[in-house]
């Protein structure tokens, strides 16, 4: 009886052990002179980078900057081994009674890799759980070292960091372009150790005390009955809540405005919320704000993209970070903060500072930029780093202080709460994303997944077997000293301060200080969510609530739920609109934005090419469409590779659209020169009823549209005036282009959209 398994492993022997091919050998095996067999493989090269891609290599999960190649393979030596080190013979059988006969209970390597793989999942967040992540460094300009002695806000010190977005209702696996908040949390790696600034993209929050958490995420999550729908605030239980909560107002329509679907990770802002307590080296204090600004500017997507977006691309924003990252277009925000005056009152010109539903505008206290964070290197490994990692607002070091807002004094406890269960024990500040730069020396010793081995047998304090070590630092030694903030005399009681019952006026600021073309964003949002919602009364206490922001804004949402529009129950509130929180007005670089070229083999190559290469140089990426995939002009000596076809491209994938139009027909007719060009000819284009989608879209959604060369007519086939606004038509190639980033700057025509003409009011 020959057993199959040892027939396996012999030859295994025999291969490695010739030393011949450089191939381990097992020490203390005999060599052979049998062949070397085809199992287990020698190991071969890193796949090369993809075209155009190359980028830094990413820094190791510790963030300490050792460059580990982006394609390094999942193993490292060339035999498979179990978890135990035993090299394995193979892992594509289960050891059975005979070929054809049942599977042994004793076959333990089946076993392992099983049990391993029913045990791969850990629970996702249970807020923030879609999210993705990226390594980056962080440089200090000093600006802040008069209000605090946080090392890492000294001038030019860097920082390694390691920075998570997130969308906060949907589950892992949900699309990234929803209409929801958007969180934006930075590791700090500092040297004093580990800073997390845990923010969103949205300054102000749904409720003003921790205790209301679960009753927020509870209805916005999806109906516990039918679980559905996936990661949407359009529905019956949170509207419910924030109409019954009206201290959900304010942020409400921040989630109804553009903010609420951005066009990318890269171009978001992110608060803080909270105000923060910074303390300087002289022990004094000012209260502040964090804002981070991204250099790229505030962009977003229309909700008919975001929505096809969610079906063509669902990890769009995922995608758009890693891919930016990886081509060296590394995103950019420079921090920035708003301070006040730590006064008793802890309010500023009127505005209560710990409630978390109001922001101070910027006209009466500008955001004064601190540093900036880069970031510039993907993950290696998604579930060690961007999953594994654990934020907390309490990760703070000196310098920087909390303050008595309710909601994040819940906060405080809720991270390290949930971590626990989620990264299953007490000890994640082990796993190699979560570790301090900084040395640590704590007394936490033991419990589940304890990866240190810790020596000696005094971890307590007071010691005298360690010689009392480890001492305690006072502020002197860089200790964290707590403030020692005066607590008001005060009952014990369930209230919120008087200020905090203000739901409106804020929310009146914002719609104030909305563009016309954003109100009408507004309003289509609304109309579409409580158009999405059942019960009758959950509607019309919404328009109760839309009367005390603005009539107008409460009648266009009434006739589109063709209801009648109540009057406001009260005066409304008359705040001063703050224009920094319009997303329109500026100009802002095109750097990292996608343009599509539409193409095929009537195209003139040179002028393509020539184009393509502006288009690098200006720091943008250019993908080329055609009817179909491969290589135009694969018979000449340069060929371009086309990166999508009309199957695989979507408009929205796009900032702006090119037309590479074919040169001017001179007598021929097109028909003539499209049978020349063969069949994946220019009336490929001109015909195609994908590539008419595509332009009408492109058009609907307001991106700028250019083209050369018969692209007039290619145009006129999708119903597009060539003079229409944001459409160039040339017959200078370049000049095109050089049109069509100059309307990139503004994000989009937003002439294109209509507007009703009485709402600039
Ligand atoms: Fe969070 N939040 N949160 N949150 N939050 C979590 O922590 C919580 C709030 C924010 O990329 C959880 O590790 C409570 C405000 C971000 O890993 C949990 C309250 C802001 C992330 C939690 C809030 C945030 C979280 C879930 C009300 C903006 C993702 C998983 C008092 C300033 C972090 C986890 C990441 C994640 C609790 C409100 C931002 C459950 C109780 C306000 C960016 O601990």
């Amino acid at each position: 009886e020959t057993n199959p398994l040892k027939a396996v492993a012999d030859k295994v022997a025999d291969a490695v052990g010739d030393g011949k091919g450089g191939k381990p050998s097992i020490p203390g095996r005999p060599s052979s002179a049998t062949p070397p067999v085809e199992e287990p493989t020698e190991p071969h090269g890193p796949l090369p980078p993809k075209p155009d891609q190359e980028g830094p290599g990413p820094y190791s999960p510790t963030g300490q900057h050792t460059k580990v190649p982006p394609t390094a393979r999942a193993q490292s030596g060339a035999y498979l081994t179990s978890a135990q080190g035993l090299r394995l013979p193979d892992s594509d059988h289960s050891l059975k009674a005979g070929p054809r006969g049942p599977v042994l209970l004793q076959d333990h390597h089946l076993r392992e890799k099983i049990t391993h793989f029913d045990h791969e999942r850990i629970p996702e967040r249970v807020v923030h759980a879609r999210g993705a992540a990226a390594h980056g460094v962080f440089r200090g300009y000093g600006t802040a070292s008069a209000v605090t002695k946080a090392a890492f806000l000294g001038k030019d010190v860097e920082t390694p960091v390691f920075t998570r977005f997130s969308t906060v209702l949907g589950s892992r696996g949900s699309a990234d372009t929803v209409r929801d908040t958007r969180g934006f949390a930075t590791k700090f790696y500092t040297s004093e150790g580990v800073f997390d600034l845990v923010g969103n993209n949205i300054p102000v929050f749904f409720i003003q005390d921790a205790i209301k958490f679960p009753d927020i995420i509870h209805a916005g999550k999806p109906h516990p009955d039918r679980e559905i729908p996936q990661a949407q605030s359009a529905h019956d239980t949170f509207w419910d809540f924030v109409s019954l909560h009206t201290e959900a107002t304010h942020h409400t329509l921040w989630n109804m405005s553009d903010r609420a679907i951005p066009r990318s990770y890269r171009m978001m802002e992110g608060f803080g919320i909270h105000t923060f307590r910074l303390v300087n080296e002289a022990g004094e204090t000012t209260l502040v704000k964090f804002h981070w600004k991204p250099k790229a500017g505030v962009h977003s997507l229309v909700w008919e993209e975001a929505q096809l977006v969610a079906g063509a691309d669902p990890d769009f924003h995922r995608r758009d970070l890693a891919d930016a990252i990886e081509a060296g277009a590394h995103p950019q925000w420079e921090l920035g903060i708003q301070t006040f005056p730590d006064t008793p009152e802890q309010t500023f010109e009127g505005i209560d500072l710990l409630d978390p539903t109001k922001i101070v505008p910027e006209e009466l206290a500008p955001v004064q930029p601190i540093g900036l964070l880069t970031l510039n290197a993907n993950p290696v490994n998604f579930f060690a780093e961007t999953e594994q990692v654990a934020f907390h607002p309490g990760h703070l070091v000196p310098g920087i202080d909390i303050t008595d807002d309710p909601l994040l004094s819940g906060r405080l406890f809720s991270y390290l709460d949930t971590q626990i269960s989620r990264l299953g024990g007490p000890n994640f500040a082990q796993l190699p994303i979560n570790r301090p730069h900084a040395p640590v020396n704590d007394m936490l010793r033991d419990g589940m997944h304890q990866t240190a081995v810790h020596g000696g047998v005094a971890p307590y304090k007071p010691n005298s077997l360690d010689g009392g070590c480890p001492f305690f630092a006072g502020a002197a030694e860089g200790g964290y000293v707590e403030t020692p903030v005066q607590v008001p005399a005060a009952r014990k009681v369930r209230e919120a301060p008087a200020s905090f019952a203000d739901h409106f006026s804020q929310a009146r600021l914002f719609w104030l200080s909305m563009t016309p073309v954003e109100r009408e964003h507004i309003i289509a949002a609304y109309s579409f969510e409580l158009g999405k919602v059942y019960e009758q009364s959950i509607k019309e206490r919404n328009l109760r609530v839309l009367a005390r922001i603005d009539p107008y804004l409460c009648e266009q949402v009434a006739a589109a739920l063709g209801l009648p529009a109540p009057d406001p129950a009260e005066p409304l509130a008359g705040p001063q609109p703050s224009p920094a929180l319009s997303q329109l007005g500026q100009t802002w670089p095109a750097d990292g934005r996608i343009i599509g070229i539409v193409a095929d083999d009537s195209t003139d190559l040179g002028t393509l090419r020539q184009v393509r290469q502006a288009v690098l140089d200006g720091g943008m990426v250019p993908l080329i469409i055609a009817p179909a995939g491969g290589l135009l002009g694969a018979d000449g000596a340069d060929p371009l590779p086309v990166q999508r076809t009309f199957a695989t491209a979507r408009s929205v994938e796009f900032d702006a659209l090119l037309l590479a139009g074919t040169p001017a027909p001179g007598k021929d007719d097109y028909a003539a020169r499209d049978a020349k060009a063969g069949i994946a000819s220019a009336a490929a284009a001109r015909t195609d009823s994908r590539a008419v989608l595509m332009l009408t879209e492109v058009y609907r959604h307001a991106k700028a549209i250019g083209g050369w060369g018969d692209a007039a007519e290619v145009l006129g086939k999708a119903g597009i005036p060539a003079d229409a606004p944001g459409v160039v038509v040339g017959t200078d190639a370049t000049a095109v282009l050089g049109e069509v980033v100059g309307l990139l700057g503004r994000h989009r025509v937003w002439d294109r959209f209509p507007t009703a003409a009485d709402l600039t009011a």
